[in-house]
């Protein structure tokens, strides 16, 4: 491609929306523009990137047996008032009506459409076990769309979804993928862990995300240098308090002006206590209930775990509003003493409190001396919180670590949610019906685009991984007025794309100051300069690596066998 064509509007300044690294460079690079909130086209360098990851996809899911097909976006509403779920999304679920008034959404996912294909298709264990997938848009109505790529609300994702006859042949279908979710994430060049993770709604209560590790992910994942344990948070068990007999006599319950103090911190300051000897009382609207969960002070809920223990569809902080008009007092002066008619979930560490410290249920009022049992009474002490840096490994014991996330990748084993929903059987050998067993295998193809970019990248632009760059080679001619730079770089450009070698040829005419700028904001893994040293006895051209801070001069004619070499190492 040549640079003087091509569409790639680049920025100098970053776009104030762009709060991430790899926003503000695919915006800056002249990868995607917004179109609407959530929404992005891909320009032709985008593009890409996008059709290079979704190759290495389709590879290794048709060597995993993988069979490409492509379904509709819009989806039946019956389908999913088949399987329940019409009304489990609420307003993240884009829904349009037909000319004849029919519903359907815009799919955020396929396990109705394609369990309702397969029962209509299959119906013999001999066409077992059956692996389709599609990489297709998919719509989510996010209520905060952000960063880019990473949080869209129209989406690019594979997914997989596999049938088979019983439980170990999902077994097989499941460890299948996940071994070629990592040699896709691998040949993409990410640094990349599968964790364990919640199966959420989906049930079939097994599930791995794979993630790629960086800075601004939004998932927090513990893992253990010592044993293999890597997990989402989310799920992370925390360890029970071992029952250490306090020796401190428990003191009266005493209430106490605390003005002005609407922090845990701020309260633990103003009396003169630390936080670990204060109670967090959160209160969460639990589908049409209001629950109140108690942690200590320096823990925080973990909403994925109450769910565990409150079974619900939808789970999520109270209004505040809410809270003061049921309690008569405001988040900041909340506590468990007194509180009527509302379910309290404690975590185990509240249990052993002793003469603690929380809200009087009173603005700017706290109770001191707070002994669980005699001053409160919860519905249960259970693990609802999140796990900390350096607490136990919950395998081996040893310390666990943290680190941030972008979750790239899903598998799921779903068992028969769906297929039972929908009925869809087979027949065995012996004529008997039996249930597909069913697992599901996500990845967000546009979002490890904006991941590719958050674990490469310095502070003159990107740096793609060799195997899904938008083109591997620029070539940058000095002086395009001078015949010898310029024939010798169209040479190049001939022989390079002779050897099937994706390059750009910057034609500009542009300082070459401007064109190295721009090499190094597009972030292709290698530049070829073609300037003065063309005319010396033995023609040289500077080869540069953009993971490396200097260039090497390479004879012209051993130039394309250098980047093929580089290619296939
Ligand atoms: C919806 C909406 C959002 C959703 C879903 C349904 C997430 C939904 C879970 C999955 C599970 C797997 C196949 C590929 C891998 C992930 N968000 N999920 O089911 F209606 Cl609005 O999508 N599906």
């Amino acid at each position: 491609m040549r640079m003087s064509k091509a569409l790639i509007p680049t920025l100098r300044d970053v776009p104030a929306e762009a709060e991430i690294i790899s926003h503000q460079l695919l915006l800056r690079g002249g990868f995607i523009r917004k179109t609407a909130a959530g929404m992005y086209t891909y320009l032709p360098l985008a593009k890409r990137v996008l059709t290079k990851i979704e190759n290495i996809i389709r590879e290794e899911m048709d060597s995993a047996g993988g069979q490409e097909i492509l379904m509709p976006i819009t989806q039946p509403a019956e389908l999913w008032q088949e399987s329940g779920r019409w009304n489990a999304y609420g307003e993240e679920m884009i829904r349009v009506t037909d000319r004849h008034g029919r519903q359907f959404c815009l799919g955020p996912t396929h396990e109705e459409m394609i369990t309702d294909l397969v029962r209509n298709e299959v119906n013999s264990y001999r066409q077992l076990p059956l692996r389709l997938y599609q990489i297709q848009n998919k719509y989510r109505d996010e209520r905060r769309p952000r960063f880019g790529l990473m949080r869209g609300r129209e989406f690019i994702m594979k997914d997989l979804y596999s049938f088979d006859r019983d439980q170990a042949g999902l077994d097989e279908s499941y460890q299948a993928m996940y071994e070629a979710y990592s040699r896709i994430f691998t040949r993409c060049g990410l640094k990349f862990r599968p964790v364990e993770a919640d199966s959420g709604a989906i049930g079939g209560g097994y599930t791995h995300e794979f993630m790629v590790l960086a800075e601004n992910g939004e998932a927090t994942i513990v893992y253990c240098d010592h044993c293999d344990y890597a997990a989402n948070i989310e799920i992370a068990p925390c360890a029970r308090p071992v029952i250490e007999n306090n020796s401190e006599p428990m003191k009266p319950l005493e209430k106490v002006h605390t003005p002005e103090m609407k922090t845990i911190e701020a309260v633990a300051q103003g009396l003169g206590v630390p936080v670990t000897n204060c109670i967090k009382t959160l209160f969460f609207q639990a589908d049409d209930e209001i629950i109140a969960v108690l942690v200590r002070g320096d823990h925080e809920v973990n909403d994925i775990k109450v769910q565990k223990i409150h079974p619900c569809d939808a789970i999520e902080i109270a209004d505040s509003e809410k809270v003061a008009s049921i309690v008569g007092a405001s988040v900041g002066s909340l506590g468990p003493v007194g509180l009527k008619g509302i379910k309290i979930y404690g975590d185990w560490a509240v249990e052993k409190m002793v003469n603690s410290v929380c809200g009087a249920n009173e603005n700017d009022y706290h109770y001191l001396g707070v002994n669980p049992n005699r001053d409160f009474q919860v519905n249960g002490y259970y693990d609802l919180r999140l796990m900390k840096e350096n607490e136990p490994c919950p395998k081996c014991g040893q310390m666990i670590k943290t680190a941030r996330g972008i979750e790239v990748g899903q598998v799921f084993k779903l068992g028969t949610k769906y297929s039972e929903a929908l009925k869809a059987t087979f027949l065995d050998e012996n004529g008997k019906e039996n249930i597909l067993q069913m697992g599901c295998y996500g990845i967000g193809v546009s979002r490890t685009i904006s991941a590719a970019v958050e674990q490469n990248f310095d502070e003159n632009g990107i740096i793609w991984p060799k195997a899904i760059a938008p083109y591997t080679v620029v070539i940058v001619p000095v002086q395009i007025k001078d015949e010898a730079q310029m024939n010798a770089a169209e040479k190049l450009y001939h022989e390079l794309q002779q050897k099937g070698i994706d390059v750009m040829l910057d034609d500009r005419n542009e300082r070459v100051g401007v064109k190295f700028k721009d090499a190094d904001l597009i972030g292709y893994p290698i530049r070829i300069t073609v300037g003065k040293k063309i005319t010396e006895a033995t023609p040289l051209v500077e080869y540069k690596l953009r993971t490396e801070a200097e260039s090497q001069d390479v004879a012209l004619t051993e130039a394309v066998a250098k980047v093929v070499a580089f290619m296939t190492e």
